[in-house]
Order: C-alpha cells, then structure tokens, then sequence
C-alpha cells in the first residue's frame, strides 16, 4: 500500500516539524494573496502578486525540504538557497515597485538584486563548498546585507519611498525593519550551524545538533519574513486607494 511509504515524522523532530508547518503557512499565504488579487487597486496588483509569488516558491520547497529531511536526515542545503536565490530578489522587486512611482530606476534594482546575489552565494560557499573560510565567506556576505540594508534605510530607497506618499513611506519603513531585524536571524542560523561561525568560534560542538539549529532557525526566519513581507505590502495596497 502506497501509505506504507510515508515517513512518520517523530515527535522530537521538530526540524521536519517546522518544514511541515512552513509549507502549510507559505501555502496557505499564497491562496490568500492570490485571491486578494481582485480586491487590491489595480496598480497594486503585481506588488500582492510578487508577494503570492515569494511565498508560493518558498511553499514548493518547504515541501519538499521537509521530505529531503525526512528521507536523509540531513540538513537540505542547496534547495534552502535554491529557494532563497529565487525569493530574495524577488523581495528586492518589492523594494522597486513600490517606490517606482516615485521614480525609482531599472538601476535600483539590479543594485539590490546584485547584493543579494552576492550576499547568498558568498553564504552558499561559507555553509558547503568551503567551510574551513567560513568566517571569511560570512564577513563578506555579511557587507552585502549592510548594503541592502543601507540603500532601504539611507540610500536611494529611503529617498524615494519619503518622496512617494506617506503610505509607502510608511510601508518602506516597516519594510526596512523587516530587513534589518527579521533578515538578521539568518546570520545567527549561519553562526550556529557553521564550525567557526562566529569568528573562528564554534556555538554549537556537535555537529548534527549545530544543523538542527540552523535548520530551524532558517525556518523561523523565514516564515517571519516571507509572509510578514507580504502582509505588510497587501495593507499597503488596502490602504493607499490612489
Ligand atoms: C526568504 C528568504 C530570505 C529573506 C533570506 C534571507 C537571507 C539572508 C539575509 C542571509 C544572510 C546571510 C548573512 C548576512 C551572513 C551569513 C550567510 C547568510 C547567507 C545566512
């Protein structure tokens, strides 16, 4: 019988756990943006729809990471990053469509999307292909999130989002603590599951133990930011009715 092949997951898993409770949330965030498409202003919609989207890819992979955990045991790496190599930039798009109406050019953009591709795959390298510089690897992807995180509060996208109206200055301000505070989680996942994570300092000794962390750790970020994210861009588009 087909049932005979699910993998059960144990009650102290709570790796698999929070991959289960990720896919129920991510999916059950995306049916809403989705369907809140029709009751959005129209200039609004493609921003709820890039919200539906992140948390509808973020869905795909959490289920299928929580299998890969199940089935392995192991920590699903490269699909966490495959996943956030696709969402990351697509929450830079957030950035760049909400202040587009304010003037915000092709150029902002590619410069968010550009330090978010360099903050992951720096982060890529630090977790698997070389882990003795992870330290290194995380520094560096660590200067790219500062950047990220400068151009939404200082830089261009502060600028722009105060000359566009005070909903989406609004928005981009609780955005921005999304970035500064939420997105901060994920280093200290980093730090936890990496040997020599924080400065040539290992948290956690056991190395199975240090995955578990990470994994849920990433997990919580995750679900915080990704639906947050998008909430916060779906009452942006209730409220500005212009
Ligand atoms: C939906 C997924 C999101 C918002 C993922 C964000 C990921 C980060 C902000 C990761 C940042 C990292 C550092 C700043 C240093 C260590 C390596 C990373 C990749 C964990």
């Amino acid at each position: 019988m087909f049932l005979s092949t699910i993998t059960p997951i144990a009650q102290d898993n709570y790796v698999a756990f929070t991959f289960f409770i990720g896919t129920m949330a991510m999916m059950a965030a995306s049916v809403f943006f989705f369907f809140e498409l029709n009751n959005v202003p129209q200039k609004w919609r493609t921003s709820v729809l890039v919200s539906g989207l992140i948390t509808f890819i973020a869905a795909v992979h959490y289920y299928y990471m929580r299998s890969y955990n199940l089935e392995t045991g192991e920590s699903p790496t490269f699909f966490r990053y495959v996943d956030w190599i696709l969402t990351v930039p697509l929450m830079c798009v957030e950035f760049y469509l909400i202040t587009k109406k304010a003037g915000a050019k092709v150029s902002l953009l590619w410069q968010l999307i550009f330090a978010s591709v360099v903050m992951l795959i720096t982060g890529y390298f630090g977790e698997t292909m070389d882990r003795d510089h992870s330290v290194l690897w995380g520094v560096i992807s660590g200067a790219a999130y500062f950047y990220i995180a400068y151009l939404i509060w200082f830089g261009e996208v502060a600028s722009l989002a105060q000359t566009a109206g005070p909903s989406v200055a609004k928005a981009t301000r609780i955005l921005a603590w999304f970035v500064l505070v939420g997105w901060a989680i994920y280093p200290l996942g980093y730090i936890l599951g990496t040997p020599g994570g924080l400065f040539g300092m290992t948290l956690v000794d056991n190395p199975k133990d240090a995955a578990v962390a990470m994994d849920i750790v990433y997990n919580i970020a995750d679900a915080v930011n990704k639906i947050g994210f998008g909430l916060v861009i779906y009452t942006l588009a209730k409220s500005d009715a212009n």
